[in-house]
């Protein structure tokens, strides 16, 4: 099983005899333990925080599969970023049964068909995926922000990304009061796109410490409250980094 996910082939005996540098000890290592055949169903890879795996954290744990978070420490990425485990040297990662999977958005649309809440035609299926891609362009700014060292830099990310944001959720407050006629966003059934409205939007702001959303979007904050403390519950309590920078 190892072998097929490997970036390099782990070479299965290292000849005494043979000098290794220590390099390729490390990879070999990292590969050799990354996927182990005792690993649970599900495991999301991904830094100490919310940021790009947000929403797959939230759609495994709404559904009560056994997942493992597994959480990368600065420490260990080097390793983990050259290892096969990581094919564009990037994070999050989903393993489903020890195969691999990348970029986050697919990584969403893979998880949403998975358990059946990814829309049920294709207008539905479009909504979904258009939100999944409103993270990216929303994280991307936010994220920026947040790690920005520089002060000025910094307030100039702020407003940008702020203003995007607000953007953002006036547009889709109008789309969910066409949509929403149901309990959910779509209408009568629980989809990806509440845990998106949710989790995703509810980073964003978080990220840029934006604590006005209800008056800029008050039904889709009211719908994020019930999903909160409901299908999100189990999330907001176990898996979502409430003090994380990203
Ligand atoms: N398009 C990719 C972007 C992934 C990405 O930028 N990941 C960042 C964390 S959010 C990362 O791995 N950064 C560490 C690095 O590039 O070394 C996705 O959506 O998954």
């Amino acid at each position: 099983m190892v072998k097929k996910y490997s970036k390099e082939k782990p070479k299965k005996k290292i000849s005494k005899k043979k000098s290794v540098s220590k390099k390729s000890i490390t990879k070999t290592k990292v590969t050799k333990t990354l996927i182990k055949s005792s690993d649970p169903t599900f495991i999301i890879h991904y830094f100490g925080g919310n940021g790009r795996a947000c929403i797959a954290r939230a759609i495994l744990s709404s559904h009560n599969v056994e997942f493992k978070n597994h959480i990368i420490s600065n420490k260990d990425w080097p390793d983990i970023k050259k290892s096969y485990l990581c094919e564009f040297g990037q994070l999050p990662i989903l393993q489903h049964n020890k195969k691999i999977y990348n970029q986050s958005i697919s990584i969403n649309i893979y998880l949403s068909k998975l358990f059946n809440i990814s829309g049920n035609n294709l207008e539905e299926e479009y909504e979904i995926n258009n939100l999944f891609c409103t993270y990216e362009d929303l994280f991307s700014v936010g994220g920026k922000y947040a790690f920005c060292q520089n002060k000025d830099e910094k307030n100039k990310l702020k407003k940008q990304a702020t203003d995007k944001y607000l953007l953002y959720l006036k547009q889709i407050e109008e789309r969910y009061k066409k949509y929403g006629k149901g309990n959910y966003y779509l209408g009568k059934k629980f989809t990806a796109a509440d845990i998106y409205v949710t989790v995703g939007l509810g980073n964003i702001a978080d990220i840029l410490e934006f604590k006005n959303s209800e008056k800029y979007a008050p039904n889709l904050m009211n719908l994020c409250k019930r999903i909160k403390s409901k299908e999100l519950k189990n999330f907001y309590d176990n898996y979502y980094f409430k003090h994380s920078l990203f």
